[in-house]
């Protein structure tokens, strides 16, 4: 039998069903590939007996070769302190750090989030030699929330850490992961992309042979070496919630899943938030808003 490529999500109990379209991709799109799902959750998902079925029929149903199993994140074994909020101080997106102690078995995982789309088999980011690096990833995304980052740490690659192969015997091995509750107390690195992009700095690699997509700002980076997207990250504004670039090929998934008449609730309901409180004076009141009470 052909090898399971193991890939893993994180979620809670609000972005489950984001993560079940990102599957749903992965699936339709797996080419010969078969996939070993692994979905580190919160401890309130874990209990969501419901989500777990859908999310397993649903795997079941695409493809009754590949697998997924849920595990439960224990924060005991967190690098750095997690206080289940998402700003700087940690969230869930702090997990994937930890993924060398979550998967002690494991050699290598493929962590996607839960606002991707995946177009293409993942074979050759399970196969890549990874030879000393720590992460190979895509390009672009924000290591530094502000330009002492640059004078601190030097040029650091800047990659997106919502699509990135782990180099996980590596970090344990190496035993790197000591360094992050430093790094991860200095404001000036973003999130846990700064953290591993510092951390990791002379052993990330970069993937070239394919690409992500992003909506916002200047990351509209397109097909590389005449290949078509791998994945598409949407990063900034989600399509469920607004108009986005590509936005037409999440709905296109979101369609296939149990979930399409919900989702196309709440986007009207979302848009109708995004034009009533286009009037308050200042963005941050606009955006804390919209934040609090859009839905997924
Ligand atoms: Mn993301």
């Amino acid at each position: 039998m052909k090898q399971l490529i193991d890939v893993a999500y994180n979620f809670d109990n609000s972005r489950w069903k984001t993560a079940a379209v990102s599957m749903l991709s992965m699936l339709c799109n797996r080419g010969d590939c078969h996939y070993f799902i692994r979905c580190v959750v919160t401890a309130d998902m874990f209990k969501n007996a419901d989500a777990k079925k859908q999310m397993t029929e649903l795997v079941a149903k695409q493809d009754p070769e590949s697998k997924i199993e849920f595990i439960k994140f224990d924060t005991k074994i967190a690098t750095i302190p997690y206080d289940g909020n998402m700003a700087f101080g940690g969230g869930i997106c702090y997990w994937k750090q930890d993924f060398w102690a979550v998967f002690p078995k494991l050699d290598r995982i493929i962590y996607l989030d839960d606002d991707t789309i995946v177009l293409r088999p993942l074979d050759e980011l399970a196969t890549t030699h990874l030879g000393k690096n720590y992460l190979l990833a895509f390009k672009t995304g924000q290591a530094f929330k502000t330009p002492v980052g640059t004078k601190k740490y030097g040029e650091i690659i800047q990659y997106n850490a919502g699509v990135i192969v782990m180099n996980l015997a590596g970090i344990r091995k190496s035993k790197i992961y000591e360094t992050f509750a430093e790094y991860f107390k200095d404001k000036n690195l973003s999130f846990e992309q700064g953290l591993l992009a510092v951390a990791f700095r002379g052993r990330l690699a970069m993937y070239d042979d394919a690409c992500t997509l992003y909506n916002y700002r200047t990351h509209a980076d397109y097909a590389t070496g005449g290949r078509d997207i791998a994945i598409i990250h949407y990063t900034g504004k989600k399509p469920w919630s607004f108009p986005v670039r590509k936005g037409g090929v999440w709905w296109k998934y979101a369609k296939m899943s149990p979930f399409y008449t919900e989702f196309r609730k709440n986007w009207i309901y979302n848009f109708l938030l995004y034009v009533a409180v286009m009037f308050l004076p200042t963005r941050k009141m606009r955006h804390a808003i919209r934040k609090k009470y859009s839905r997924v």
